[in-house]
């Protein structure tokens, strides 16, 4: 039996120095020390042993278990201090390592310039609407008063999603106001910005979804002289307190009477020059009184309501503030661009 232990502890004390993980020295415990283990299988022997020769047996048998228990602690602990300084070796962190650069963005021009219109608008008392991009054609076309066979209403100019016509993508942000009318209560002052869409070829000028904005005012008693009123000091934010505006006559199935404004041209002052086209004016947005058949047509009684609107393209007016030549910029998002505003 002593030669027994004396081989058992030279196996398992050469086991144990050549294990390299905590998991190999667990199953190293269990194989000698565990309840079904090989030492506790000796010991387990002790009973054939006669009365003299047990207690020195006992002790031998003691001392080989503590033997392996330190070693299993200390090749514990050097296994756990290694794994610590590979750790700390691999996850080193150098703060002297200048850090990776963190771009910061910054709004879009035309976002910025339609945010000035929002102010200028709160500040007057409007509501700002936000709605769907695809609408009714009953909403985008018929409620305007724009009628079957108008030219808007081609296949040719529009976007539809069904056969019929029923389903289209909307053409202008006139639809959020029909919506508005049919469900707010009165009096309203309301903008509606927004993408659009149209079956246009991309160029300089033209892209076949856009921003507008529209908006309208509805009341007891507005007049022609509220829409120019309001939309003079809005140009004036916008453009500086010395812009001279004009109103053309002009004509849109949806207003009754309409007109565009202009801005005198900064450049030239009206003489005439290249920004302008020689025209000495520059067209900004288009507007009118509602037809009395829109106001009807969305439950509203034209005999005792009246209100007037106005659309604009914000590209275009984006263009315009930041002389900006091509509109294709605008949609491009080439930061090199974008960086400049
Ligand atoms: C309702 C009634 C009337 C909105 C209006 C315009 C005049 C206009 C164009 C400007 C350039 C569109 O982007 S553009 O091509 N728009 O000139 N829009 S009045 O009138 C409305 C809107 C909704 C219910």
């Amino acid at each position: 039996m002593k030669e027994l232990l004396r081989e058992l502890k030279e196996r398992s004390l050469s086991a144990i120095e050549s294990a390299d993980s905590a998991q190999a020295l667990e199953e190293l415990r269990v194989k000698y020390l565990g309840k079904k283990g090989e030492l506790t299988a000796v010991l387990k022997q002790m009973g054939k042993l006669s009365a003299e020769e047990r207690p020195a047996m006992g002790q031998l048998a003691n001392d080989v278990r503590a033997q392996l228990e330190r070693r299993l602690a200390e090749r514990g602990e050097a296994i756990a201090a290694a794994a610590l300084e590979h750790k700390l070796k691999s996850e080193t962190l150098d703060v002297t390592i200048p850090g990776a650069e963190y771009r910061l963005g910054h709004r879009h021009p035309m976002y910025t310039v339609l945010d000035e219109i929002k102010e200028i608008f709160i500040g007057m008392g409007f509501d700002i609407l936000d709605g769907p991009e695809v609408e009714l054609g009953e909403y985008n076309f018929t409620k305007l008063n724009i009628d079957e066979g108008h030219p808007s209403r081609e296949w040719t100019d529009t976007f539809y999603f069904t056969p019929d016509s029923r389903v289209c993508l909307r053409t202008q942000t006139s639809p959020m106001q029909v919506h508005a009318m049919e469900t707010r209560t009165l009096p309203i002052r309301i903008i509606a910005p927004g993408r659009v869409y149209r079956k246009d070829e991309v160029d300089a000028t033209h892209s076949p979804m856009f921003h507008q904005i529209e908006g309208m005012a509805i009341d007891k008693g507005v007049t022609m002289a509220d829409l120019k009123g309001t939309l003079n000091t809005v140009v004036r934010r916008l453009y500086g307190e010395n812009t001279v505006t004009r109103f053309r006559p002009h004509h849109f199935p949806f207003t009754e009477p309409s007109c565009e404004m202009d801005v005198q041209c900064h450049k030239c002052g009206g003489v005439g020059c290249p920004t302008c086209k020689g025209e000495g004016w520059i067209e900004v947005l288009g507007a009118g009184m509602i037809h009395p058949k829109v106001l009807a047509g969305c439950g509203i009684d034209p005999d005792v309501y009246s209100g007037w609107a106005f659309g604009m393209g914000l590209e275009r007016l984006a263009l315009r503030s930041y002389k900006i030549s091509d509109l294709r910029l605008i949609f491009e998002n080439d930061t090199r661009f974008l960086e400049q505003f």
